[in-house]
């Protein structure tokens, strides 16, 4: 068992102010493929740039559609796991008894929502939106389950291009999510850091907000990342794993 646990359980369970900030890893045992690393969504570079940002959609809208149908698909065929339904719970658990619980997650899936979590920010859009391109109508689309008849869709206000309500590199997060994430951050006493590598800013600079204002900081990941310095706590292993035998610890000082 790794160490600490059951003093992570506890600071859990008394936590007043609670963030999670989850990355792809916390998807990945519900067969979701993460982004870095060997089975990953991208490739190399060069498909990262091709499918991940603006210049790669304007340079080939289809492509990058097809790319986000095939995620959409796939994120349809699977199910939420332990992982994400442990966060839920906790959720359910730091709500009853007054405490604040928001989950930050950079996963654009949509399996938090379906794992019952509630107060969800997502800072990287989702793939279950489209949005116009000229961004003069500010609507967001509902995409289907299944792939796209026609590439590339268009606004149904204006007729202009659809683009994946995402955001790219070298994108701006959404202001209102950015802020009210870092206000969180702020003023957690205590974030959990679940799945995620670290390497993406501004999502990964959270963890240090948190550090700065005198909050907690545990990690639950498969190996050491960037925010293994910061973290207060670092706990290796499955999230799918981990986050469940956590709960189980939580809920049984909640009995004693
Ligand atoms: C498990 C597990 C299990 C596995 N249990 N754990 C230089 C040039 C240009 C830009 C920059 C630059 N330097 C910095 C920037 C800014 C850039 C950035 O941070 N780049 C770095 C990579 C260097 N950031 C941006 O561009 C952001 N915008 C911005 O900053 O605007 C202002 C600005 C603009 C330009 C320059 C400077 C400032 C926008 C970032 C948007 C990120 N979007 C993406 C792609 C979305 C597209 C899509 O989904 O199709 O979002 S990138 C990709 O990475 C995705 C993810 O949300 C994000 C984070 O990845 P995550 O979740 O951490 O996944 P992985 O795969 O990296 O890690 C998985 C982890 O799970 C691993 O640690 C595993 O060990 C673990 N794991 N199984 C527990 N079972
Ligand atoms: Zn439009």
């Amino acid at each position: 068992m790794n160490e600490g646990m059951r003093e992570v359980a506890g600071l859990m369970a008394r936590a007043q102010r609670v963030t999670v900030l989850t990355g792809a890893g916390i998807s990945a045992e519900s067969g979701i493929p993460t982004f870095r690393g060997s089975g990953g969504f991208w490739k190399d570079e060069e498909e990262m740039m091709r499918l991940s940002t603006l210049e790669g959609f304007l340079r080939d809208p289809q492509a990058v559609w097809e790319f986000y149908d095939r995620r959409r698909v796939q994120a349809n065929s699977v199910q939420p796991n332990p992982g994400h339904e442990s966060l839920a719970d906790y959720e359910t658990r730091a709500l009853r008894r007054s405490a604040s619980f928001a989950l930050i997650t950079q996963n654009v899936d949509g399996l938090h929502a379906r794992a019952g979590s509630r107060n969800i920010l997502e800072l990287h859009g989702s793939i279950w939106h489209a949005r116009c391109f000229k961004g003069c109508c500010a609507d967001l689309v509902q995409l289907p389950e299944e792939p796209l008849p026609a590439y590339p869709p268009e606004c149904p206000k204006c007729g202009a291009m659809l683009r994946p309500h995402i955001v790219w590199f070298g994108e701006q997060l959404a202001p209102a999510v950015l802020s009210e994430s870092y206000a969180l951050a702020e003023d957690s006493d205590l974030m959990l850091v679940v799945g995620t590598s670290g390497q993406v800013y501004p999502a990964a600079g959270l963890p240090y907000v948190v550090k700065r204002a005198g909050g907690t900081v545990v990690q639950v990941n498969m190996e050491p990342t960037e925010l293994s310095h910061a973290a207060d706590y670092n706990i290796y292993g499955k999230s799918g794993e981990i986050l469940p035998e956590l709960m189980l610890f939580v809920k049984l000082g909640d009995k004693l």
